[in-house]
C-alpha cells in the first residue's frame, strides 16, 4: 500500500486524538477516525488524488479532502498544529517521537508523570509501561523504535562519531601521492561536543586527483557537489562532510579559517583591518599593495596579527583574543599531562571485562595509577555487597605494582574506589566506617532527577560535605541529545566542592562530557580542582580520554586545575580531604 496513505491516516488519526485530549467535539473526533480507517485501507495512493477524487472515499468530506491536500502543500496541517500547541509540553516532548500518537503519550504523561523522551525510555526498560490499559511488548516495541529513529535524526552527531570517520578520512587521504599536507578542522578540531559537518583540509598542487580519490571512499553514499575548490559529501552515518584543497602556501591561513570558529574569525579579521591587512583562506595580504604577507603556517597568521597561536579549543570568542594579546592565554592541560584515571567499572558491576583486563589495559596506555570505582549497593539491579567489594580490594592489593607501565618505575598503582550514589537527601551508600576503607570515592547522582531545584542543590552539597566523597560523578547528569542536565544551582555545587575540597568530574565519555566546557569555566571561577575520567565500562572506552582533554581545554583547564595529572603523592594528600595524614 502506499506511504502516503499511512502518513495521511495517522495525521488524521493523531487529529482525532487531539481533538478528544483537548476536550473538542467528540462527533468530530470519530469523523476523523473513521476517515483515517479508509485512506489507510483505500486501494489508491491519495498523493495522486484532487478534491473530487479525495471525496470519494468512504467517510472524507469536503473539509477532510482540504486538510489532505494542504498536508501535501505544505507538508502539514494548520488544523493540526494549532491543537498540536495546546497540549502540554511535556506530551509535546513525547509526540516528538514519531511512533507515539497524542492519546498514548498522555497517557504516559498523566499515569506515569512521563515528560521526557528519556523518562519514557526508562520506563519501557523498567517495563513499567505494561501496566498501563492499552500498552503491551509490542507498544513498548514501536516506541522505542520510535526512539531511535528520534534520536538519529538530530541532524548533529556526537564528536566520537565525528572523530572516528575523520581519522579514517584523513589516513586516507594522507596517502595520496600529490596529497603534501592533510587535517581535520572546523569544530572537530575545536572539540565541541557535537559536531554538524566534518570539515578535512588537503594541501595539494592538483586538487583533482585528491577531489576523485575523496569521492570514491567507501563511506561515501552522496556526492552533493564537486568543484576544484570544494567537494561535499553525505557519508553512510547521516554526516556530511566537506573537503577543500588549497595549493601548499595558503596551508596556514586556510587552515586557520576552516578551523573557526566563525565568531573566532571575525575577531581575527579585524584585528587584520585594523593593521590595513586583509585576512582570508587565501592568506594575510597587504590591503594597499595585494601582495602576500604570509600563510603558510598558522603560527605566523597569529604573529603577524600581534597574536601567539591560540589552541582550536579555545577559538570561540570568549575571551581568548584579549588574552593573546595581553600573553595571558592558560597554559592547557593537554593529554600528555594525565598520570592516571580515577573512575572505571569492571564485570562485578556493569563493566564489561574483568578487573584483571582493565588493569592491563590502563598499564598498556601508561597510567601511574588507576582506579576501580565500581558502584555501590544503592544501585540495586548491580547486586553489590560488602562481601563482593571487599573481596575485590583484596584481588586488586595483589594485583596493585605488578602492571608494568611506562608512567611507572614501581608498576602500576592500582587505587581501590567505588562509585557511589547519592540518595535523594544527599546520603550515600555505605557509612563512614565503611567509606574510610577505600582509597577514593567517585559519588554520583544516579536517580531522582526532577526533585526540584532546592532539593537537588542540597543534595549534592551534602554529598561534598560527606569527608570521604573525592570526585563528584557525572555532575549534571545530562547525556547529550537525550537527557538535559538536572536543574541544581550549579554555582552552590561548585562553592561547595572548593570548600570542601571535593574534585568536579569531567566525564570523558563522550555521550556525557559532563561538566561541559561552561560549567568547567563557571566551576574554574570558584577555584574547584577537576578529575578527567574515562567512567570506562569495557577497554576501549579508556581511550575517551582524549574528549574528556578537549573539553577540559575548552574549559581552560590547566594541568594544575586536574588532579589526576598530579604525581601520586599530592593525589593521595588531596584524597584526603584535610583529614590528618
Ligand atoms: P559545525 O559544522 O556546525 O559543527 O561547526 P563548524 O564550526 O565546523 O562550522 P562550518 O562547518 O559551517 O564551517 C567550518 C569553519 O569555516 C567555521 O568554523 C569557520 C569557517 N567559516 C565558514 N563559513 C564562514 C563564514 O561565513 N565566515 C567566517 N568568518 N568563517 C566561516
Ligand atoms: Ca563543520
Ligand atoms: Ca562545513
Ligand atoms: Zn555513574
Amino acid at each position: 500500500m502506499a506511504r502516503s496513505n499511512d502518513e495521511v491516516a495517522a495525521l488524521l488519526q493523531e487529529y482525532a486524538d487531539l481533538i478528544s485530549i483537548t476536550g473538542g467535539d467528540a462527533f468530530k473526533a470519530r469523523v476523523h477516525e473513521k476517515a483515517a480507517r479508509s485512506v489507510g485501507g483505500h486501494h489508491a495512493d491519495v498523493s495522486t488524488l484532487d478534491l473530487k477524487g479525495l471525496q470519494q472515499i468512504p467517510n472524507v468530506g469536503k473539509s477532510i479532502a482540504r486538510k489532505i491536500l494542504e498536508y501535501f502543500d505544505n507538508g502539514s496541517v494548520s488544523a493540526v498544529e494549532e491543537l498540536r500547541a495546546k497540549i502540554p509540553a511535556g506530551v509535546r516532548r513525547l509526540t516528538a517521537i514519531p511512533t507515539l500518537g497524542p492519546k498514548k503519550a498522555l497517557t504516559v504523561y498523566e499515569e506515569l508523570g512521563i515528560s521526557s523522551v528519556e523518562e519514557l525510555a526508562d520506563a519501557i526498560h523498567e517495563e513499567r509501561l505494561r501496566d498501563l490499559k492499552g500498552f503491551g511488548p509490542k507498544t513498548e516495541e514501536n516506541i522505542l523504535h520510535g526512539i531511535s529513529l528520534l534520536r538519529s535524526s538530530g541532524g548533529r552527531v556526537r564528536i566520537d562519531v565525528a572523530m572516528g570517520l575523520a581519522d579514517d578520512i584523513v589516513a586516507e587521504l594522507s596517502a595520496l601521492p600529490g596529497c603534501l599536507r592533510c587535517a581535520y578542522a572546523g569544530s572537530l578540531r575545536r572539540m565541541r561536543e557535537t559536531i554538524g559537518d566534518i570539515d578535512i583540509l588537503v594541501a595539494a598542487r592538483k586538487p583533482a586527483p585528491v577531489m576523485r580519490a575523496f569521492t570514491e571512499l567507501p563511506y561515501v553514499t552522496e556526492v552533493i557537489g564537486t568543484g576544484d575548490k570544494k567537494t561535499s559529501v553525505r557519508t553512510g552515518k547521516g554526516l556530511n562532510v566537506d573537503l577543500r584543497v588549497v595549493p601548499p602556501d595558503s596551508w596556514g591561513a586556510a587552515l586557520q579559517y576552516f578551523t573557526g570558529s566563525k565568531a573566532h574569525n571575525i575577531r581575527t579579521r579585524e584585528l587584520a583591518v585594523h593593521q590595513k591587512l586583509k585576512l582570508s583562506e587565501y592568506g594575510l595580504f597587504d590591503v594597499e599593495s595585494g601582495k602576500k604577507i604570509v600563510s603558510e603556517t598558522e603560527e605566523e597568521v597569529y604573529a603577524r596579527l600581534g597574536l601567539p597561536w591560540i589552541p582550536p579549543t579555545l577559538r570561540e570568542d570568549r575571551g581568548e583574543i584579549e588574552d593573546g594579546l595581553h600573553g595571558e592565554l592558560p597554559d592547557l592541560v593537554t593529554e600528555t599531562d594525565l598520570r592516571g584515571d580515577l573512575h572505571s567499572h569492571t564485570d562485578l558491576t556493569d563493566g564489561l571485562a574483568p578487573l584483571e583486563e582493565m588493569a592491563q589495559a590502563a598499564a598498556a596506555r601508561g597510567w601511574a595509577y588507576y582506579a576501580i570505582t565500581d558502584h555501590g549497593p544503592d544501585m540495586a539491579m548491580q547486586r553489590m555487597t560488602d562481601e563482593r567489594i571487599l573481596a575485590q580490594r583484596e584481588r586488586l592489593r595483589e594485583l596493585d605494582g605488578t602492571y608494568a607501565t611506562r608512567g611507572r618505575r614501581g608498576g602500576l598503582r592500582l587505587l581501590h574506589g567505588v562509585e557511589l550514589n547519592i540518595g535523594p537527601d544527599g546520603e550515600v551508600d555505605w557509612p563512614e566506617e565503611f567509606l574510610a576503607g577505600f582509597d577514593l570515592c567517585v559519588a554520583s547522582v544516579h536517580s531522582h532527577f526532577n526533585q526540584g531545584r532546592e532539593a537537588l542543590t542540597r543534595r549534592i552539597v551534602r554529598a561534598c560535605e560527606n569527608p570521604y566523597v573525592n570526585i563528584i560523578g557525572h555532575p549534571t547528569t545530562r547525556i547529550i541529545g537525550k537527557r538535559p542536565g538536572i536543574d541544581a544551582d550549579l554555582d552552590a555545587v561548585f562553592a561547595a566542592c572548593a570548600r570542601t575540597g571535593t574534585a568536579l568530574e569531567i566525564n570523558a565519555h563522550p555521550d556525557r562530557l559532563d561538566l561541559r566546557d561552561e560549567d568547567i569555566l563557571r566551576a574554574g571561577r570558584h577555584g574547584v580542582r577537576f578529575a578527567v575520567d574515562s567512567d570506562a565500562h569495557a577497554v576501549p572506552h579508556l581511550a575517551n580520554m582524549r574528549y574528556g582533554i578537549g573539553t577540559a581545554q575548552r574549559g581552560r583547564l590547566t594541568g594544575d586545575d586536574v588532579i589526576n595529572t598530579w604525581p601520586e603523592r599530592r593525589l593521595r594528600s588531596f584524597l584526603r580531604k584535610g583529614q590528618q595524614a
